[in-house]
């Protein structure tokens, strides 16, 4: 049922021999243009009448009541509550110690460059319904947000015909353990829309983040620059290197657990081992069938974008898995903190047997919103970080400028911008070009 791709005696880049999905986002903004524009000039009636069309409900008032939120938590089942809050600590303690400290650096004496590091001012957040219905994802976009010092966050969830036009009650109920008090029952690309443009109560927002259908991210593909994004979240990834020393069915249980969400998530198992190949494909034989969402799982794990890649030894597995620059990698080999070690290319490292990336789905601390679609070659997963700007603030004296004008003359004049250098002659006097 999964396939097998065989590297063994092919060295070289292996990327466009590794399984990959794509997603073509682009065919969607076409659809969506129309309605951020609706969105733009009509506005809460706009959301109102967009709602209706594509979530079935009819909404008197886009903003979900504080009693609504405050009772979803009074009615969340205890056990969950305590996973969300352990879910909250860890991830708090992590993300706090993203922090950023100003840097002062006195280039010379008299001229001093701080880089400040400033929170986005407000932030919308938004967290899909339907199938996909995700609390840990309020906490994982959320929390760096907070910890970064974002003054304003909202959500923006789609209403559930089921649960009385409100949003889904577990994401309620986790805005609530995260202090969160202003919630929009609006999804969809209009959800982008409204976080962009602003509309009734919900002031325009900086930045949007969170995950969302291929809709949501052809509005945030068409609004970029209007608002601030993260990254397009594409379908998940599992990666997982391993050896004979790892146990089969532990390897299987976390491709499959990756397999759960989505018949294009991809699975990937790269192994020297053929025995271990062969142990594992076992074992799925044997959980698939039994696992709650069988044929979900089973489709993704036949898919094209999943597989067994079988490598000569783990110097080609490893330079296979940055080639892939997973989302999430797994490393069950003997001495795997070793081999996470010479990990260039990914999301996020799983180190060892205890440590499966559902863990860090939900409790282990780190972020699960991370780099997809191979841009692990290039970006990192939500942190504090995406939620600063560094501001240069640059002090010079008039002698520390004197300094260094002739320099900023030559570069002006051999860029041909002779006023670039006029302003600085305006406050030192005229210099003749670089001189020493
Ligand atoms: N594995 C998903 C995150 C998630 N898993 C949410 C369960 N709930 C993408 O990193
Ligand atoms: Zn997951």
């Amino acid at each position: 049922m999964i396939s097998r791709i065989d590297l063994r005696g092919t060295p070289g880049d292996p990327r466009d021999l590794l399984p990959r999905a794509e997603l073509d986002i682009e065919a969607a903004t076409a659809k969506v243009r129309p309605i951020c524009d609706d969105v733009r000039h009509r506005g809460v009636e706009a959301l109102i009448e967009l709602t209706e069309r594509f979530d079935g409900v009819r909404l008197d008032d886009i903003r979900v009541p504080p009693a609504a939120i405050d009772s979803a938590l009074a009615e969340l089942d205890p056990a969950v509550r305590t996973g969300l809050e352990h879910s909250i600590q860890r991830a708090r303690k992590v993300h706090a110690d993203q922090r950023r400290t100003d840097s002062v650096t006195q280039v010379v004496p008299g001229g001093t460059v701080t880089e400040r590091w400033v929170p986005v001012g407000r932030v919308g957040l938004y967290v899909p319904g339907g199938r996909a219905v995700y609390p840990s994802s309020v906490v994982m976009n959320a929390v760096p947000a907070q910890e970064a010092g974002v003054g304003s966050l909202a959500v923006a969830s789609p209403p559930q015909a089921d649960f009385g036009g409100l949003p889904h009650p577990t994401v309620l109920a986790a805005c609530a353990l995260l202090g969160i008090d202003e919630v929009y029952a609006v999804g969809g690309a209009q959800a982008v829309a409204m976080f962009a443009y602003g509309a009734g109560e919900c002031a325009r927002a900086d930045m949007v983040t969170g995950p969302g259908n291929i809709w949501v991210a052809a509005a945030k593909r068409l609004l970029k620059g209007v608002i601030g994004i993260d990254a397009e979240a594409g379908p998940t990834e599992i990666a997982i290197i391993a050896d004979d020393t790892a146990d089969p069915g532990y390897v299987a249980a976390d491709l499959i657990s990756q397999a759960e969400h989505d018949v294009i998530a991809a699975s990937v198992l790269v192994t020297p081992s053929t025995e271990l190949a062969d142990k594992v494909e076992a074992e799925l034989a044997e959980r698939v069938p039994a696992t709650k969402h069988s044929e979900r799982v089973a489709e993704a794990l036949g898919g094209r974008q999943s597989g067994i890649v079988l490598v000569d030894d783990l110097d080609q597995g490893i330079a296979a898995v940055d080639a892939y620059a997973a989302e999430h990698l797994e490393i069950m080999t003997a001495d795997a903190s070793a081999v996470a070690a010479r990990v260039r290319n990914a999301g996020a490292v799983f180190v060892g047997d205890f440590a499966p990336v559902s863990l860090g789905d939900y409790c282990a601390g780190s972020n699960h919103v991370l780099p997809t679609g191979g841009s692990a070659h290039h970006s990192s997963g939500l942190s504090v970080q995406t939620f600063l700007r560094g501001i240069h603030v640059v002090e010079y004296d008039r002698a520390a400028l004197a300094e260094i004008a002739p320099s900023v003359v030559a570069l002006a004049e051999a860029e041909d911008l002779p006023a670039h250098g006029e302003a600085v002659s305006a406050r030192v006097g005229r210099t003749e070009g670089a001189a020493r």
